[in-house]
C-alpha cells in the first residue's frame, strides 16, 4: 500500500510529547511493506520505517485544521497524525495499519 501522507509527529518513543519546533506537518511518499511504514520526502533517502505491529490507527475526528487526519500510536508509545489525499484513502490507511 502506498500513497502520499502528511505527518505530524505528536509524541516521540515512549510517548513524550514531541517539543515546540518539530511540530511541524511534513509530506511524505509512504509505502507499508508488512508491519513497516517506509517515509521519504520527495527526492530523499527514506527516514527509518516506523513499525507498526500491534499499533492503533483511527480517524481523528477532533482534529479539524486539516481533512482526512488519522491518528496512529505505535506499541512503542509515539503518536502521529495523518493527513490522506482523501476520504477514501483515509479509510484505507486505517484499515491497512491495523491489519499489519
Ligand atoms: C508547529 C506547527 C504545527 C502546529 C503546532 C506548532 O510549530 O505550526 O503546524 O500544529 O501546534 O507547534 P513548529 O513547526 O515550530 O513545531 P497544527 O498545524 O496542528 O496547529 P501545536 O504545538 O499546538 O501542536
Amino acid at each position: 500500500h502506498r500513497g502520499w501522507l502528511a505527518r505530524k509527529v505528536l509524541a516521540e518513543a515512549d510517548g513524550r510529547k514531541t517539543p515546540w519546533g518539530r511540530r511541524g506537518w511534513k509530506r511524505f511518499e509512504a509505502v507499508l511493506e508488512g508491519t513497516l511504514l517506509y517515509l521519504r520526502k520527495a527526492g530523499a533517502p527514506p527516514e527509518a520505517p516506523l513499525g507498526v505491529h500491534h499499533a492503533l490507527a483511527e480517524r481523528a475526528a477532533g482534529y479539524t485544521k486539516r481533512p482526512d487526519v488519522f491518528r496512529l500510536r505505535t506499541a512503542d508509545g509515539r503518536r502521529f497524525l495523518f493527513q490522506a489525499p482523501t476520504p477514501r484513502e483515509m479509510l484505507s490507511w486505517i484499515a491497512r495499519l491495523n491489519l499489519a
